[in-house]
C-alpha cells in the first residue's frame, strides 16, 4: 500500500519522533485518599491509575506508566506523621539518585503535592516534602475535592512559599441529592501551568500525555511545523528542480508523524504509513514526491504551479507549512469535542484527504 521508497522514510520518522518526544516524569505527592489517582485518571490519556499498582521505586513511592502514553508517575503516599520523614528522605535519594543520570527522559521534570480541601490544614510532613521537592524541580501545590475555598488556599500559599503556585481541583463531577452539581474545574490551570514548567525538551510529551487541553496540544504541534518548515527552507536554498522535490518529502513525512506524538496519537509505522499512503499518492516514490508537492502546491494562495520549473527556500516553507497546518486542522476538528479520544489511523486519512482536497 506504502511506496517502496517510502517506508525507510516513514520508519525513520516514526523513530526520530518518539525519540525527540521523549517521556515526562511527574511526582504526584499526597497523603492516602486525597485524590492522586483520580486526579490522574482525569489529566492523562488511557485511564492509568488503573494500570494496577505500579512499580516500586522507593519504600513508599510507586512508578505507574501505560505503553504508548509518554509519561511516568511517581505516586508517593506516606506522608503521615510517623513516617514521613522517612518518605521525603527516600524521596530526596531518589531525585538525587536519577538528576546523575545523563539521559534528560530520566530526570524528574515537575511535582504535584495534593492536599485535600476537606482537611484545612498543612501538615508537618507536607511543609517539609514540598520544602525538599522545590529545591530540586518546579512544585505545584494541587488543592484536591475543592469546593469551598473559605480562604484555605491563600493559607496553603502562606504557609508553603516555595510552591510554583496553588491550583484548586475539583477532578470529578458530583452530583448531590438535591440536584446540587459540583463541576470539574482547576484541570486546564494544572495542565497550563505545568506546561510552563516542565523543561522546553519535555513539553510535547506532556503535551501528548494530557488530556485536559487539546489547546496545549496544538501549540506544541504548531512548534513542530515551524522546526519542519525551517528545514524544508534550508533543503531548497538553492532553488530545486521540481523532479527533486522528493528531497523534502521526508520532511514533511518527519512532520506528520511529529504532529502525530504530540497530539499523543499513536505513533508507529502502520499509524504514519496509512497516513502516507492516502496522502502521497502514486506508484514510484519520486512520482509520489512530485505528486504530493503539486498538491500542496495548490494550498498556496499566488503560487497555483511551479513558476520556471523550480521550487525555491520560500516555497518550500510556504509548502511545508500550508501542509502541517492542513494536519493540525484535521486533528483539531476530530479531537475538538473530546481530546481523550484516539481515532484510526484510516480515519485520520480520511479527513486529512478531505481536507488538502480543500473539502
Ligand atoms: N468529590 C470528590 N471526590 C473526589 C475527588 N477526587 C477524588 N475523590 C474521591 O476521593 C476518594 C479517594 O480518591 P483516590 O483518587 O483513590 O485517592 P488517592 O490519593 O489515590 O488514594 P491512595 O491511592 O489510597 O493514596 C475516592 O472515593 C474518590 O472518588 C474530587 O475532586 N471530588
Ligand atoms: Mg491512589
Amino acid at each position: 500500500m506504502l511506496d517502496p521508497g517510502l517506508i525507510d522514510t516513514v520508519k525513520n520518522a516514526v523513530e526520530e519522533a518518539l525519540k525527540r518526544r521523549g517521556k515526562v516524569n511527574i511526582i504526584l505527592a499526597g497523603k492516602t485518599g486525597v485524590g492522586k489517582s483520580t486526579l490522574i485518571n482525569a489529566v492523562f490519556q488511557g485511564n492509568l491509575a488503573e494500570t494496577g499498582q505500579g512499580r516500586p521505586v522507593t519504600q513508599n513511592t510507586r512508578e505507574i506508566t501505560k505503553e504508548g502514553i509518554p509519561v511516568s508517575l511517581f505516586d508517593t503516599r506516606g506522608l503521615e506523621l510517623a513516617e514521613y520523614k522517612q518518605t521525603v528522605n527516600s524521596l530526596q535519594k531518589f531525585i538525587e539518585e536519577r538528576k546523575q543520570e545523563t539521559e534528560a527522559h530520566r530526570h524528574m521534570h515537575v511535582a504535584w503535592v495534593c492536599i485535600s480541601e476537606d482537611s484545612r490544614r498543612v501538615e508537618e510532613g507536607e511543609i517539609q516534602l514540598v520544602e525538599m521537592l522545590s529545591a530540586h524541580i518546579p512544585t505545584v501545590v494541587v488543592i484536591t475535592k475543592a469546593k469551598a475555598d473559605k480562604g484555605f488556599r491563600a493559607e496553603v500559599q502562606k504557609i508553603l512559599p516555595k510552591a510554583r503556585n496553588v491550583i484548586s481541583v475539583h477532578a470529578v463531577e458530583e452530583i448531590f441529592d438535591d440536584g446540587h452539581k459540583i463541576s470539574v474545574k482547576g484541570l486546564k490551570e494544572l495542565v497550563e501551568l505545568t506546561m510552563e514548567l516542565v523543561p522546553e525538551s519535555q513539553k510535547n510529551a506532556f503535551a501528548a500525555a494530557q488530556k485536559v487541553s487539546l489547546e496545549q496540544k496544538v501549540n506544541r504541534a504548531h512548534t513542530v511545523v515551524a522546526a519542519s518548515a525551517t528545514v524544508a527552507g534550508a533543503a531548497a536554498a538553492t532553488p530545486i528542480p521540481f523532479s527533486d522535490a522528493i528531497l523534502i518529502v521526508p520532511v514533511q513525512v518527519g512532520m506528520l508523524a511529529g504532529i502525530s506524538a504530540a497530539f499523543g496519537l499513536p505513533v508507529s509505522q502502520v499509524f504514519i504509513s496509512t497516513l502516507v499512503a492516502s496522502t502521497f499518492t502514486g506508484v514510484a516514490a519520486t512520482v509520489a514526491g512530485r505528486a504530493i508537492v503539486s498538491s500542496l502546491l495548490k494550498l498556496i494562495p499566488g503560487v497555483g504551479s511551479l513558476v520556471g520549473g523550480t521550487i525555491a527556500a520560500g516555497t518550500s516553507i510556504a509548502l511545508t507549512t500550508a501542509f502541517g497546518e492542513a494536519y493540525i486542522g484535521t486533528l483539531y476538528l476530530l479531537l475538538k469535542d473530546d481530546p481523550s479520544k484516539s481515532p484510526t489511523a484510516e480515519q485520520i486519512a480520511y479527513a486529512f484527504k478531505q481536507k488538502l482536497a480543500g473539502n
